[in-house]
Formats: C-alpha cells, structure tokens, sequence
C-alpha cells in the first residue's frame, strides 16, 4: 500500500488494484487531493507521453483509462467535499452527425486525470447544444471531436453559432479528431488543436495559460 503502488496500478491499467490501494491509502488517512495529483494524474500523464512516443497504444491507454476512473470513483466525491480546486472545466462532445465516440472518450478520460472537471454531452452533438452548455455550465473549453470527414463542418456550424450568440469569447475552443489537422483548425477559428489524447491533456492545460 502506497502512492506509488496506485500510480503502478493505474500505469499498467489494473483497475481492480487501483481501486483496492486507493482504498487503503485512504483508510491509512492519506489525502484525496495527495492521491489524485501525487498518483493518479502522474500516472496518466506518463502514459499520454508513452502513448505519444508510440510505445503505448490505444487498448493500454484505454485500460489505464479505466483504472484511473476506478480509482476516482473513491476520489471524486471526497474531492468534491473538500472542494479541491480543479484545474478547468471543459464541455466535451462528438460533432453533429458523427457517433463515434471512443477517441472522444478517450480524450474525456485523460483531461479529467490531469484534473479538469469534465462536462459530456456524448455524441452528434448540436451547435445549440454547444452553445446552450456554455451558458449552463460556464466551461473554460469547449472540446469538439469528429471522425468523419462530413462532420467536420459540423465543427465550423458550431463555432459560427457559438460567435452568433456572442459566446465565442466567453470560451476556448478545443478541436480534434481523426480528419482534423492543424491547418483545418486555424481555418475554422479554433484555439486549439490535439491530434491525440494525451497531448489533448496538456494542451488543454496550455489554452488555460494563454
Ligand atoms: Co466509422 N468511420 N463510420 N464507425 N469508424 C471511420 C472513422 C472511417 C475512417 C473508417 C474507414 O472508412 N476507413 C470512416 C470515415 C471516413 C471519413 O469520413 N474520412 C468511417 C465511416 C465512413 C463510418 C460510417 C459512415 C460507416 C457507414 O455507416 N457507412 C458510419 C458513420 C456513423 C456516424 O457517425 N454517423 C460509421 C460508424 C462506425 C461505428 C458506429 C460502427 C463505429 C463507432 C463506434 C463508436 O465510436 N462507439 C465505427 C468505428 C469504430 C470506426 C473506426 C474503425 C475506428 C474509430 C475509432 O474509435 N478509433 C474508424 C476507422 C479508423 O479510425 N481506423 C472509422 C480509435 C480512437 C481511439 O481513435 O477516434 O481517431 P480516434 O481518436 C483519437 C484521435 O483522433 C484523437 O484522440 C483519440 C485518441 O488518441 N481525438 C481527439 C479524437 N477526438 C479528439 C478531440 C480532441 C483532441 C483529440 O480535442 C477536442
């Protein structure tokens, strides 16, 4: 029992473990807080750097994935009592039209273990509905996926929507997704490109420092 047997538990995606030692590390009076920035996010920040330097791949990511939320299912209501701050919050959604969601998961997944509270409308999500979330849950991010090539105008509709309600600057937008490059991003407005979710992590914590 330990931190750095929960940060193991969660680097090689062992779910159960992970909850079992995040129990016992709190039972042994060890902060929620300590356990998610010391163990937690550490972990799957090095497994987003593995991932990217191709020596992780999608399955270990999403298993790490999962022993992360195993664990944060014993974090998150002690965190929400302690009312730890968290880093940001972001909206995140699949596009209109497109339902595919598993990448967007993904990128849900690792935002919320470098410590953003994640908000999500799940898939073929409508520009109004973007729109509607900035004023319901006041995100610092809108983080928008799509993975098809048709839906990535879906991506624009939205942006346009979210400058006709006088919202754009109320928000960061965050977009990504298999068809989207960075170029696309600049041409549709964006403040953000992440080509895969470990780097959507940090760069979402970059789009909060600029
Ligand atoms: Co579909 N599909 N699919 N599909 N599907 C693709 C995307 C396709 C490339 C397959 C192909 O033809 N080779 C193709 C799109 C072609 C194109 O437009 N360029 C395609 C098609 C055509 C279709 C249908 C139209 C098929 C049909 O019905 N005729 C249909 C459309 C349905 C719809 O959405 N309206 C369809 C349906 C489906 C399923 C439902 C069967 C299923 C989705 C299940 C689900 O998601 N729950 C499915 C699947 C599984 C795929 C493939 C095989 C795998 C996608 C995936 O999950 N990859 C896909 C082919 C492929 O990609 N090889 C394909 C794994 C995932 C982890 O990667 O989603 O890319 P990805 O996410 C990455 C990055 O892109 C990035 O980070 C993630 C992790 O690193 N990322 C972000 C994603 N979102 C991000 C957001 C960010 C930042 C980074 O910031 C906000």
């Amino acid at each position: 029992m330990s931190l750095e047997a929960i940060y193991n538990a969660v680097l090689s995606g062992n779910a159960p473990l992970a909850k079992s030692e995040t129990q016992a590390e709190l039972d042994a009076g060890t902060s929620a807080e300590s356990i998610l920035n010391e163990a937690c996010i550490p972990a799957m920040t090095e497994v987003g750097r593995l991932f990217e330097i191709g020596d992780k791949f999608v399955p270990e990511m999403l298993i790490s994935a999962r022993a992360m939320s195993a664990s944060m299912s014993l974090l998150k209501p002690l965190l929400a009592e302690a009312g730890v701050e968290q880093v940001g919050s972001v909206v995140i959604g699949t596009v209109a039209g497109d339902l595919h969601d598993i990448g967007k998961n993904l990128v849900g997944m690792m935002l919320e273990g470098a410590g953003f509270k994640v908000i999500d409308l799940g898939t073929d999500v409508s520009p109004q509905k973007f729109v509607d979330s900035v004023t319901e849950y006041s995100p610092d991010i809108i983080a928008m996926s799509a993975l098809l090539t048709t839906t990535t105008k879906s991506i624009i509709n939205t942006i346009e929507a979210l400058n006709e309600a006088g919202l754009r600057d109320k928000v960061k937008v965050m977009i990504g997704g298999a068809p989207v490059t960075q170029d696309f991003a600049d041409r549709a407005g964006a403040d953000g490109f992440a080509p895969d979710a470990g780097s959507a992590a940090r760069h979402a914590k970059q789009l909060l420092a600029a």
